[in-house]
């Protein structure tokens, strides 16, 4: 599907470029693809994986999830309120979903997340439970949710947050029940559930040198002396524009030196809003930071961005008047910072400046037919009229469109201006719309504007 979807990018260059002949206006053609960010880091033996959530896993949404990334995470869907709401009752809907999409593109999962302070269902933080009961509860959990996928999973987060900022544990169902050593239990009983797994803790604010990164290197330095089954410790890396911890690399070293795997597993950068041109540039070159970091350690398995498009982004809901924290806009429009995390990765391709970009997105599909969209938008440039043009891989057809004129010759398809929309200001977008049926698969095209 990647190498076919890579011919397509080629063929619809070419197919740009020799129907521009006499038609170079002041629309730039679209930028010379990079490989998918899948296949860049493959090539240098890393993943990059985003979060992700189940039920948008169709149309564009699933189409980047699938063509970019080589892990998931799901972002709620395995967390114990998920998968037990009621005592006894399962739903593992979306998690099932979520691996067997994954396993149809290649792609790891990573688990996420068994023991945790948060997102933990009503009957078991109500519950009055004596250690045993407790720590059965916590067992019995793991047994069932790891063994459900047991040889599926690549990792898990099998401990999250267990520390306070200064260093000290977290004050939890868990840790007030158990002890401490709730930690060594409960990985023990992940290794057990599927042994080749690799099980990690996880936590934020541990990305640079500070107290609890600290308390979490002392943690893991003693269970690897005490034997206890740890792979890997995920920083989350949730940070803010302009906060990427100088000592980074250092920090992901000191991991590694102890004999242990380091993934970024919730990268995301956050802006007050609205954020401006200058903003999305220096968030491209934190975002390469982090990468980089990571691909300079050898024991760093890789990058998770804790979802891909500002679409599906935990962050306006928990910071208001903040957000534009990932690598996708809202449309689907890649934003400096993939490109970035693209470079970091060993692309060669410069995103494109001061230009008009067209960028194609399914709004809706079902079984036969499909709701699209394509959105121009200009940045540094601007347009008096417009052409949109793409080809269907796939035997896509349309029937209908808005706010543009549409004609569909064979695979070939264009769209030009309507009489009231062709001119695009500098900073300004148009979009139109249009239904069109499809059968088998409905692979995204890419758009030239001429
Ligand atoms: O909080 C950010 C992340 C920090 N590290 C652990 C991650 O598991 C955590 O992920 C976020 C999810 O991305 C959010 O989607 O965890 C949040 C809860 O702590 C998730 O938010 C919750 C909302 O608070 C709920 O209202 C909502 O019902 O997502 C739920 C499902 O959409």
């Amino acid at each position: 599907m990647r190498s076919l979807r890579t011919g397509s990018t080629l063929a619809s260059l070419l197919t740009g470029v020799a129907m521009l002949g006499g038609l170079l206006l002041a629309a730039p053609v679209a930028q010379a693809a990079d490989a998918p960010l899948r296949d860049l880091a493959a090539a240098k033996g890393k993943v990059i994986g985003t979060a992700v959530t189940g039920s948008k896993l169709t149309g564009t949404y699933g189409e980047i999830a699938a063509r970019e990334f080589n892990a998931l995470t799901p972002g709620n869907a395995m967390k114990w309120e998920s998968v037990e709401p009621a005592r006894g009752s399962f739903n593992w809907a979306e998690a099932d979903r979520i691996v067997a999409f994954a396993e149809a593109n290649g792609q790891e999962v990573r688990g996420h997340t068994l023991v945790w302070h948060s997102q933990n269902p009503g009957w078991l933080t109500n519950g009055t439970w004596t250690a045993a009961q407790l720590r059965q509860l916590m067992t019995d959990h793991i047994a069932t949710e790891v063994g459900r996928y047991k040889g599926r999973l690549a990792t898990w987060d099998v401990v999250n947050e267990p520390f306070n900022e200064d260093g000290t544990y977290r004050q939890t169902l868990w840790y007030n029940g158990l002890g401490a050593d709730y930690i060594a239990q409960a990985l023990t009983a992940a290794r057990a559930a599927d042994p080749s797994a690799k099980l990690y803790i996880n936590d934020y604010n541990v990305e640079g040198v500070n107290a609890k990164s600290t308390a979490l290197y002392n943690l893991v330095k003693s269970l690897k002396e005490r034997g206890v089954p740890i792979d890997g410790v995920g920083l989350q890396a949730h940070l803010i524009l302009g906060q990427v911890p100088s000592t980074l690399q250092q920090n992901i070293q000191r991991f590694a030196d102890l004999g242990v795997d380091v993934a970024i597993t919730e990268l995301d950068i956050r802006i007050n809003l609205p954020a401006d041109s200058a903003e999305l540039a220096q968030q491209a070159t934190e975002y390469k930071q982090v990468v980089s970091a990571c691909v300079a350690v050898a024991r760093c398995v890789g990058v998770t961005v804790w979802g891909f498009t500002d679409s599906d982004s935990w962050i306006p809901d928990t910071f208001p008047g903040q957000g534009a924290a990932t690598p996708y806009d809202e449309n689907f429009a890649p934003k400096p910072a993939y490109h970035a995390i693209a470079e970091a990765l060993g692309g060669t391709t410069t995103p494109p400046t001061g230009a008009c970009k067209a960028t194609y997105s399914v709004v809706s599909q079902w079984n036969s037919g499909f709701t699209g969209q394509v959105r121009i938008a200009c940045d540094g440039a601007s347009l008096s009229s417009w052409k949109a043009t793409w080809a269907y891989g796939a035997g896509q057809r349309i029937s209908q469109s808005w706010n543009a004129t549409c004609t569909q010759s064979g695979a070939a398809v264009s769209c030009s201006n309507a009489s009231y929309n062709g001119t695009v200001p500098n900073g300004g977008s148009v979009t139109f719309g249009f239904n069109a049926s499809w059968s088998g698969s409905n692979p995204v095209p890419v758009v030239t504007l001429g």
